[in-house]
């Protein structure tokens, strides 16, 4: 038997409740209008025999394999209060356990509620999807609930817009009933199907989403801390301006300047290092990156005295740069590594 482990999720009076009822064919969890109904989340457990193959099969509601479907249904989300605070704790936690418990064939989803006359979707509830589904790597399947008719609306053209990843279906869980007539509750079954039949596309969505995140991540890392390192070096040349005339015997404060000025871009993308590291880098960097080593001429300005230490900084920097993209997040902690790494790069740049 395989579970298939459902956390329903939505704003209060989304329709949650309902929507377990509908599924589980059984008035199990309380339901009602205004205020918040659900005040614990709980769980709803039922064998059922789901035809998961089929969306469209006739041949039995819910067609032929047996699952045991673990329902847990929460109190519902409101903005900024210490009780959504603690249903979402409580939603982490029974996720982590749903997902460690997991054996071959079992999937854990979540079902996310949103009444189909919302006037909108609201960013906390995008960002706290996208959240969630990253972190847990879970499949979000959105819920459209208590849809009267049975076309696409605004709300739901904006999440698809918002969450393109993401699969949503529309449904009514159970009939609405009209002084015109009775519209009939429909989309439960291909709600299921989306979820179970799309698990593992839908799971490789995820996944891709959140590895295209993390690339981006990085990539704005770099970027900060690129511009910071660029900054550093724009310092210390103005700096070396201010010293005026820079007769021969002041190359080793210009030197000096240099090798503070690394320790700074160190520092600056995390990597601690001893003077003595610097030194040495620093020769590295002088002899190999630039072309002329201007170590046996006189530095005849302080514009050249500038210029030299502006040159040392970018190049140092584009070294650092290339390092650390190269790195994964735990090499960079790696002290030894990096400073290892930075030493290779700049061999390789004197080649
Ligand atoms: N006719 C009809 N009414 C629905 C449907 N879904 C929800 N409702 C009604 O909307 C109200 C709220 O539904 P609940 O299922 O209690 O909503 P909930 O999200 O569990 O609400 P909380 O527990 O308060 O967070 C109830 O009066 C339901 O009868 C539906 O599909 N059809
Ligand atoms: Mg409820």
């Amino acid at each position: 038997m395989d579970n298939i482990n459902l956390v329903i999720m939505g704003k209060t009076g989304s329709g949650k409740s309902t929507l377990i009822n509908a599924i589980l064919e059984e008035d199990l969890a309380p339901t009602g209008s205004g205020q918040a109904v659900t005040k614990q989340n709980k769980m709803y457990s039922k064998k059922m025999l789901l035809p998961l193959n089929n969306e469209n099969s006739q041949s039995n509601k819910y067609g032929m394999v047996g699952k045991k479907l673990n329902m847990y249904d929460t109190v519902g989300l409101e903005i900024d209060t210490s009780i959504t605070q603690n249903t979402l704790k409580d939603i982490k936690k029974f996720i982590k356990k749903a997902q460690e418990d997991e054996r071959d064939n079992d999937i854990t989803l979540v079902w996310f509620c949103v009444n189909s006359r919302s006037s909108r979707f609201e960013s906390y509830e995008l960002e706290l999807i996208k959240e969630l589904s990253i972190e847990y790597e879970i499949p979000f399947v959105i819920v459209i609930t208590q849809c009267y008719m049975d076309e696409k609306g605004e709300l739901e053209k904006q999440i698809e817009n918002d969450l393109p990843e993401l699969s949503v279906v529309r449904v009514l869980a159970k009939e609405y009933k009209t002084r015109g007539g009775v519209v009939s509750a429909f989309g439960l079954q291909k709600l299921l199907c989306k979820s179970v039949i799309d698990y593992n596309n839908n799971k490789i969505k995820i996944l891709e989403t959140k590895f295209l995140r993390l690339l981006e991540d990085k990539q704005s890392k770099i970027q900060k801390l690129k511009d910071k390192g660029k900054k550093c070096v724009k310092t210390y040349g103005d700096k070396a301006k201010k010293i005026g005339f820079v007769p021969v015997g002041c190359i080793p404060i210009v030197h000096g300047m240099c090798i503070k000025m690394m320790m700074d871009l160190n520092k600056i993308v995390g990597i601690s290092s001893s003077k003595r590291f610097a030194n040495d880098i620093f020769a590295d960097a002088v002899v190999g990156v630039i072309a002329t080593p201007l170590m046996g001429i006189p530095l005849l300005s302080s514009v050249i005295a500038s210029a030299y230490i502006e040159t040392i900084g970018d190049a140092y920097l584009n070294t650092l740069m290339s390092v650390i993209e190269r790195s994964s997040d735990t090499e960079l902690k790696n002290n030894d590594l990096m400073s290892k790494r930075i030493r290779e790069e700049l061999q390789k740049r004197k080649k």
